[in-house]
């Protein structure tokens, strides 16, 4: 397989800083060397330009902080991911704050208008301008891909494909829910797999629900891995950290199993933020599992 790594190095949709690094602490973490062993071949790096500093900081009460700069990285985002699968790559995106999904799945859907979704993540990222207490982008995402807001869809990003739909989208590892985000997930019906139901099936048997729900009907499966989904014990060095997450095992067989399916035509990783982290394992874990989804196996 012939990957195209997309790094975007941006982290204005967080609250904190240090995300924008994660391309570089991923690289360094040793991925290259990785893909190499798993016999993958790798196009030329692509870096997203992604402004580092804010034109303004935000007002206060704003509901969408920094909107300008995760418009213009999203717009820019599109581009690259569009194109690396215009030129036949698997798409490996590396963030950056979860705001870079917004470009990732806009840019996927122009070759894939019936995108499917796998959005591992302790938070479900579906807040909109009316129901963000925090006015961080990266908790609105999938609210975006979807259609959601009010001010900004895709729509407003050239050559991005249609929304994304609620059917084919299924989150797995939840357990931080914003109320507005509950309603929302209930109103349109879509799948959540929470941290409750993979304690009581299992997380091979949600995984394979999982691929059910993205993979039926679709043209394309998109995962997009944050790794605040890991437990923040093997996971620290993330913004929003929330106990009682996936474990080590449980997130390495998730991945295989998602690699096992040879449904998955893009995946991205996302809210590394290794200045929260001085031992550098969150990097070193984001390698490890990016080996597993790309086809490393125990034996
Ligand atoms: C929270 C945190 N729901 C917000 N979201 C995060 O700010 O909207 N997503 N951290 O990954
Ligand atoms: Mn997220
Ligand atoms: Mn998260
Ligand atoms: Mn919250």
């Amino acid at each position: 397989m012939k990957l195209q790594l997309i790094h975007v190095p941006f982290g204005l949709g967080a609250g904190r800083a240090g995300t924008e690094l994660g391309p570089g602490d991923i690289l360094h973490a040793g991925l290259v060397r990785q893909i190499r062993n798993l016999g993958h071949d790798l196009a030329d790096d692509v870096w997203v330009s992604c402004a580092d500093k804010p034109a303004a900081a935000p007002a206060p009460g704003e509901r969408l902080k920094h909107f300008a700069e995760v418009a213009e990285m999203s717009r820019n985002v599109c581009t690259e991911v569009s194109a690396a699968v215009e030129s036949g790559a698997f798409p490996l995106i590396l963030g950056g704050d979860h705001s870079i999904a917004i470009g990732t799945m806009a840019g996927l859907a122009a070759h894939y208008p019936s995108l499917g979704v796998v959005w591992i993540d302790a938070h479900t990222d579906m807040n909109t301008e009316a129901t963000t207490h925090s006015g961080n982008m990266h908790g609105m995402s999938l609210a975006i891909a979807l259609g959601k807001l009010r001010s900004f869809s895709y729509a407003d990003i050239p050559g991005a494909g249609p929304s994304i739909k609620k059917g084919n989208i299924v989150m797995v590892a939840a357990r931080d829910i914003d109320p507005g985000e509950r309603e929302l997930i209930r109103k349109e019906g879509i799948a959540c797999f929470t941290m409750h139901d993979i304690d009581r099936l299992g997380i091979h048997a949600v995984m394979e629900k999982a691929l059910e729900i993205a993979g039926s009907g679709t043209d394309g499966v998109h995962l997009s891995f944050d790794i605040d989904s890991v437990d923040p014990v093997e996971a620290p060095g993330v913004g929003t950290p929330v106990r009682g997450g996936l474990s080590y095992r449980e997130a390495h067989f998730a991945l295989e199993l998602l690699a096992e399916s040879g449904l998955i035509t893009s995946m991205e990783v996302v809210e590394v933020n290794s200045l929260l982290d001085p031992s550098g394992r969150t990097a070193r874990l984001a390698v490890e599992l990016i080996a597993s989804m790309l086809g490393k196996r125990i034996i």
